[in-house]
């Protein structure tokens, strides 16, 4: 018998991949791991006579002649399959996208770094023209958004928004993918939430607010990451790190952070863990609770210094500067020339004020081109200094009417960061 099977706390992704090996290997069973994500629960409730799905304690390994793996990459993470890996003549085939730490070595390997695994499944489907229902394409589509953050999370990439094109032209369902995306709480997981609320510890760092939630939490709750995530929505922060000792002696540390914060992936990855900049986990074993807190509240303070400043990608002043003694219209032929909306005024390097393309314009209209740049700069602008944290910067450029903040320290100009400078550092180029 050929079956596919996947990880336990089986999600969407998984689920959603051992259908897909039901359609291209046909004859092949599906064998559920006994536990399960709650929506994916939930949504079995419902669908689970579609599909050619049996649970776990129903199997005999000694039945099994090949097996395919999908979405996991380790005999751990599967349900009390060990006993084949020693076997000899298992044909095992691998659909998976994690590509680190592999035990499970395919005789065929489909291993590709996607944002869902199914992707890889769903491009094998649309090469062999195999036809699509629109209830398997609503289950599909789960999977890539549930795994991608609905196509925002880093890990995501072209292929994955191809295929979800490509199931929502064979009519996946938005509405129901949305009613089964939503989590809701339980009475348990409110009570978690409700203690989140009343005992996190709440500070600033360079700017970042930072919430950090530890306590200890029964064990058996299948929801804490998405408490994080909540948390962190609700209370407007831009990381959150959620530390929960179980009664197992053992604490989940969960990170969640908005794309210019903090990488809590580094953070949970010096733990054992992994995951990327905005989403990470790790499991702490044997740890005391206020030990894994002292040891996390490093961890965001290490990666904090790890931050690009302004000095890093700011530009060089001097085709900024204009000096006190010219008039409007010089200046402007200053900024004309360099293609500056707005530039600034020095005396020797100080710092005197702005002149934007508003000041010119009313210069203009006023008729006092010939009047000192004095009259019409602007004292009092947003300015930066030189270790401003980037992220910081990108706040403060708002308050800039022509995309330029001086970077100032002791009155003198030593820089100016431009939008441009903040694209490049953005965009990573
Ligand atoms: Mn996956």
């Amino acid at each position: 018998m050929q079956i596919v099977t996947s990880h336990t706390n089986t999600d969407f992704d998984a689920l959603a991949s051992m259908v897909a090996c039901t359609c291209l290997y046909p004859g092949t069973v599906a064998i559920l791991p006994s536990h399960i994500m709650p929506g994916v629960k939930a949504f079995l409730a419902i669908h689970q006579d579609l599909y050619r799905i049996r649970p776990r304690k129903e199997l005999d390994l000694n039945q099994v002649s090949s097996l395919i793996v999908v979405d996991a990459n380790n005999w751990k993470r599967l349900d009390r399959m060990e006993g084949l890996a020693a076997r000899e003549n298992l044909e095992i085939i691998s659909w998976d996208h994690h590509m680190e730490g592999v035990t499970i070595n395919g005789n065929q390997e489909f291993r590709e770094e996607v944002g869902a695994t199914i992707t890889l499944l769903l491009e094998e489907i649309q090469r062999r023209d195999t036809p699509v229902t629109p209830m398997q394409a609503t289950l599909f589509l789960l999977g890539i958004y549930d795994d991608t953050g609905c196509l925002t999370f880093s890990s995501a990439t072209h292929r994955d928004a191809r295929m979800t094109a490509f199931l929502l032209e064979n009519g996946a369902d938005l509405n129901i993918v949305a009613a089964y995306l939503a989590d809701t709480i339980d009475d348990s997981h409110s009570q978690v939430f409700s203690d989140m609320l009343a005992n996190a510890r709440i500070f600033e760092m360079e700017g970042l607010k930072i919430g950090i939630c530890a306590q200890p939490v029964k064990s058996g709750l299948t929801m804490l990451a998405s408490l994080v995530s909540k948390y962190r929505e609700f209370k407007g922060l831009d990381a959150v790190v959620g530390i929960f000792l179980t009664d197992q002696n053992k604490s989940m540390v969960i990170g969640r952070a908005n794309s210019q914060s903090i990488d809590v992936g580094a953070v949970v990855r010096a733990l054992g863990g992994g995951g990327h900049p905005a989403a990470g986990s790790a499991v702490v074993k044997g740890m005391e609770l206020e030990t894994v807190v002292a040891k996390v509240e490093q961890l965001i303070q290490d990666a904090s210094r790890k931050e690009i400043l302004v000095q890093e990608i700011m530009s060089d002043p001097r085709r900024f500067m204009v000096d006190p003694s010219l008039t409007m219209a010089q200046a402007r032929k200053i900024a004309a020339q360099e293609k500056l909306k707005g530039v600034l005024v020095c005396d020797h390097g100080h710092f005197l004020g702005c002149l934007s393309a508003e000041s010119f314009a009313k210069a203009k209209k006023s008729a006092r081109m010939d009047a000192s740049v004095k009259g019409f700069m602007k004292p009092r602008v947003a300015v930066v200094a030189s270790g401003t944290t980037a992220r910081k910067a990108l706040e403060l450029m708002n308050l800039s009417d022509d995309g330029l903040l001086p970077v100032v320290e002791q009155n003198l100009l030593i820089g100016v960061l431009t939008r441009g400078n903040l694209i490049l550092h953005i965009y990573d180029i």
